[in-house]
């Protein structure tokens, strides 16, 4: 994934035309496009291929399952067209490392969700955070998901994984979290889904999140 305007679109429309039309319109102003279970499950898994044509595709699975299901979910989802895939990192070393190998295979990104962007992550996932930032670090996965919700503790996950890997963070917009703060927290890319999808000019929202980016630059 090229780092260019640092924003990601989280494309959490449910229908295929609609998604392709957004895709469109914020082309040049996104340097990827997330989709997730809502998209994939109301079009089907070939949405991958087709929004692949305006952006890279991030293909955001959770996957959170034994070694043998995380690959075989991965391989399908590689084969769709996608450039990376984000998975859960708290079913540990082992289902992590099947998914690396993988994507290191296939010249493809893992990214693995460390502490979530929700205010119920602090119930059980805040204390495995750290954790799971040095398991990702040390299984040398591209990169972790980090919440920009909660800016403080992007730049504690920064600190645990040095500059090697990357951090992408969702929560801008809709759940609260601003762009400037988590990009200056330490953040390579922020992913906003209902600023922007919803917003009635997508085009000029993603933009209007590219300049806030570039101010603090
Ligand atoms: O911790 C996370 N928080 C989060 O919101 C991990 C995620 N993957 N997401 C996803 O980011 C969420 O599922 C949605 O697709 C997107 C945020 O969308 P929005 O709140 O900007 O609409």
């Amino acid at each position: 994934m090229e780092k260019n305007t640092r924003l990601i679109l989280a494309l959490d429309v449910l229908d295929s035309d609609e998604a392709i039309r957004i895709s469109e319109a914020v082309t040049g102003h996104v340097d990827a496009i997330k989709v997730g279970y809502p998209l994939v499950l109301a079009s089907g898994l070939q949405i991958i291929g087709k929004l692949a044509e305006y952006a890279s595709i991030i293909a955001d699975f959770k996957v959170a399952d034994i070694p043998n299901t995380n690959r075989l979910i991965c391989e399908q989802v590689f084969d769709a067209g996608a450039d990376a895939v984000i998975v859960q990192g708290f079913t540990g070393h082992d289902s992590l490392e099947i998914c690396v190998d993988l994507a290191r295979e296939r010249n493809k990104d893992i990214f693995v969700v460390t502490e979530m962007s929700h205010p119920g992550a602090l119930d059980l996932m805040q204390d495995a955070g750290e954790k799971i930032a040095r398991m990702a670090a040390d299984q040398k996965a591209s990169g972790v998901v980090a919440p920009a919700t909660r800016p403080e503790r992007v730049k504690e996950i920064r600190k645990i994984i040095g500059n090697e890997l990357a951090i992408i963070s969702p929560g801008v917009g809709a759940q609260g979290g601003s762009a400037a703060d988590t990009i200056m927290a330490g953040t390579d890319w922020v992913i906003v889904g209902r600023k922007i999808y919803q917003s009635d000019d997508p085009a000029k929202a993603a933009k209007d999140i590219v300049s806030e980016i570039k101010d603090v630059l």
